[in-house]
């Protein structure tokens, strides 16, 4: 049965423009600072007709109270007993049980099913989720087994979710005035709201395409690049923390949609199972929800005897050779071949992969405090085959 400890703290981040935004979050570190977003939960199901029982202890070292929901789990209780909303005086405090400053409070549930999930504060959540208090749960069916074919799946063998490298992309969106505020004890009207910076994995693009664990982001330890070789299906999860909605799409290939909040797109009606996968260019992320899709890269138009470029030629003059002195040209447009670039010239392209954007289509999203480029947007990376590592876009099978 997975044990979890998270302390509701506060902390600061970053964003590229230099900014250190003052947050509420979640760590699983005891004295350890805010981390945006929470700290990752993945929990391996029990095989039937063994329940997945999960404890979740939240200590609050905030001075406010803070509870936790856990949207899509079953039989949430706390110290045994069912989780109810919280009164004072006859008016709504909290939607679920709370912690009160200093206190620890532990939350039990059954992870009833496969899929990505969210938890956040159920307490002021309109709040205490924009300043931070969330974090997101992946559940893996009974029968996963890392590097095994058919048992690497999303929801389990047989659903046609299999998958060879995943990547989590937790969205959200933040508003400076509302942490400002909170950090200097000012007024803020949450009817106000108007976000800056938006977010993936807490992280404002070009902060996206960093490394895990950048030394300089310690709050903010997770990127988003999304590296892959050709032909390699890859899970992206989509989870939306914010309130507002983000229209996220890949570019390259569409993504095919397998599930949507935790639950297989499948029926199945006797023994008849009715695949109600589908496939789009752009994923209208809703607010609270989250999508799990299988994601191919083939290059459009890509054959190797006839057609061996999928893209149009770039112009000389577009590549960014010459006096910058650096480019991601590789200097072929080959995916994988490499030719001499000029004296000085210093490539970022690694091994001749190909880099193309993953981001919203809401233009404002991709910027951060109006300045483009920024927000919602990272980048999908894809290697020669048999260059990429093999750490890249494999998460734990449980976390510890
Ligand atoms: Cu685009």
């Amino acid at each position: 049965m997975p044990d979890v400890h998270l302390w509701a703290t506060d902390g600061y981040i970053s964003t590229p423009d230099g900014k250190s935004i003052y947050i509420w979050g979640f760590t699983d570190q005891e004295g350890g600072s805010a981390r945006l977003p929470g700290p990752l939960i993945i929990i391996k199901q029990n095989a039937p007709p063994r329940k997945t029982t999960v404890n979740v202890s939240l200590t609050n070292n905030l001075d406010v109270p803070v509870s936790l929901l856990f949207p899509g789990q079953e039989e949430v209780r706390v110290h045994g007993r069912r989780v109810q909303p919280q009164y004072e005086n006859g008016a709504l405090v909290s939607l679920a049980n709370f912690a009160r400053p200093g206190e620890t409070i532990t939350y039990t549930f059954t992870a009833a099913g496969p899929g990505t999930f969210l938890y956040e504060s159920g307490t002021n959540p309109h709040q205490q989720v924009p300043m931070g208090l969330y974090g997101s749960i992946i559940v893996r069916p009974w029968d996963y087994e890392p590097d095994s074919g058919e048992f690497q799946t999303a929801y389990g063998a047989g659903t046609g979710t299999e998958f060879q490298r995943e990547y989590l992309l937790v969205l959200s969106e933040l508003d400076p005035g509302l942490h400002q505020a909170l950090e200097t004890g000012g007024n803020y009207d949450i009817r106000g709201f108007k976000p800056r910076y938006w977010t993936i994995n807490g992280r404002c693009a070009n902060d996206t395409m960093l490394p895990d664990h950048a030394a300089h982001l310690p709050n903010q330890p997770h990127g988003s690049m999304v590296m892959m070789e050709p032909g390699e299906r890859v899970l992206l999860r989509y989870a939306c923390a914010g309130s507002a909605n983000h229209p996220l799409h890949p570019h390259g290939n569409h993504t095919r949609l397998v599930g949507l909040d935790g639950r297989l797109l499948q029926n199945r009606i006797g023994p008849t199972i009715h695949d109600l996968s589908y496939k789009r260019f752009t994923v209208l992320v809703g607010a609270g929800q989250t999508y799990d899709q299988i994601y191919t890269w083939t290059g459009l138009g890509f054959d190797p005897v006839s057609r061996p470029i999928p893209t149009t030629l770039p112009n000389i003059r577009n590549v960014v050779i010459g006096h910058t002195g650096m480019t991601f040209w590789n200097g072929s447009p080959y995916l994988g071949e490499k030719r001499e670039l000029p004296p000085d010239v210093v490539s970022f392209n690694e091994k001749g992969e190909y880099h193309f954007m993953l981001h919203s289509h809401a233009e404002p999203e991709i910027t951060n405090w109006g300045a483009f480029p920024g927000g919602l947007m990272t980048m999908i990376a894809v290697y020669p085959e048999g260059t990429l590592d093999e750490h890249h876009g494999r998460l734990p099978v449980e976390s510890t």
